[in-house]
């Protein structure tokens, strides 16, 4: 009857502690019939960014790949209809597929009062109502949206960061969880990536944590980042909120309040890209030594992500 088994055990400090055995993150919800985790999103997104959002958490933008994988979804959507599917053609108009892969043919639709019409030679992703209906949409309108985690029969468990992502690494020294991206991205973009992983970008606290974010950021090799101008930068959480000259953290505290506001030496420049005609620097980066840089908000550089270890996690004391 119930897949998930719920361990408790009493704890040195008398209380119990619960621990779901095989639980993905706390805010997915386990489907018996859909052999797996769901989330349902209710702030609307377009396709793409539903689909990178779902990737991020460690999931797929759901689709119904069967009658009990849809029945799912439908009770997950409850009034946010209609959801975007998984279903798509943005590599190749009209060759619709799942983000798995499985053909629009294979998938037990029910096309009604909608279906797949390329209308205006510009819809590609498809979309589902709480009625089964289905239909093709523009993919730059904005739906709601699903997630989904698949079991695999597979004891999936969280480790001490409070996440099944093996890349955070908890620090002894602050109690935070940190994972550097070594994959490139615009602050704002590193700042989504943070957030589906249940963190945020990296605010330092102290020289302490500016120590940790060196030794991580140093510990990449070199030829894995994207230089800046000569300059090796990661996006951090801190930002000029659109008050140029005055900067906060991601979480509204100045650097100061923050604990920690050594700007490297000359910095912060706001400099204006020649090549590029960016003008002016209003996001938060830090150099390898962990001093504080701004940077242009559009430019694509490594980033790290800082989580609490409860964020996300599974076990509670009651
Ligand atoms: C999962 O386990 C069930 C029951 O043991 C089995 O029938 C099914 O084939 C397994 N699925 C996978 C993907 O291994
Ligand atoms: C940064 O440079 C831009 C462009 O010159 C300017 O508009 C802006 O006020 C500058 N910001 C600060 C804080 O000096
Ligand atoms: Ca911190
Ligand atoms: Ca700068």
């Amino acid at each position: 009857m119930f897949y998930i088994l719920v361990l408790c055990v009493l704890s040195y400090n008398s209380v119990t502690e619960c621990m779901a055995n095989g639980e993905f993150r706390s805010d997915y919800t386990y489907y018996n019939k859909a052999g797996g985790w769901l989330k349902l999103h209710m702030v609307p997104a377009n396709w793409h960014d539903a689909r990178l959002r779902c990737q991020l958490e460690g999931a797929v933008l759901a689709s119904p790949l069967n009658p009990e994988l849809k029945s799912s979804m439908i009770d997950i959507m409850g009034k946010f209809d209609p959801v975007y599917t998984g279903i798509h053609s943005t590599f190749s108009k009209g060759d619709f597929f799942s983000i798995e892969g499985v053909p629009l043919s294979a998938i037990p639709a029910v096309w009604k009062h909608y279906y797949v019409d390329s209308y205006a030679d510009d819809e590609g992703c498809i979309i589902m109502r709480g009625n089964e209906h289905m239909g093709d949409f523009k993919c730059s309108n904005v739906n709601y949206f699903i997630c989904y985690k698949r079991a695999d029969n597979k004891t999936i468990t969280q480790n001490e960061c409070g996440t099944t992502d093996s890349e955070y690494k908890l620090s002894t020294v602050t109690g935070s969880c940190y994972k550097f991206h070594r994959t490139p991205r615009t602050w704002s973009r590193a700042y989504m990536a943070c957030a589906a992983e249940g963190g945020h970008l990296a605010i330092i606290n102290s020289q302490e944590e500016a120590n940790v974010l060196s030794e991580i950021f140093t510990a990449i090799p070199k030829k894995d980042i994207t230089k800046v101008r000569g300059q090796t930068l990661a996006h951090i959480g801190f930002h000029d909120w659109n008050e140029h000259g005055s900067w906060l953290t991601i979480h509204g505290q100045t650097l100061k309040e923050a604990g920690y506001n050594t700007w490297a030496l000359h910095e912060p420049n706001n400099v204006t890209g020649t090549h590029t005609g960016w003008v002016g620097e209003y996001c938060g980066s830090i150099y390898t030594n962990g001093q504080l840089n701004d940077i242009w908000c559009d430019y694509i550089i490594v980033f790290i992500c800082e989580k609490n270890p409860l964020s996300l996690a599974m076990n509670w004391k009651q």
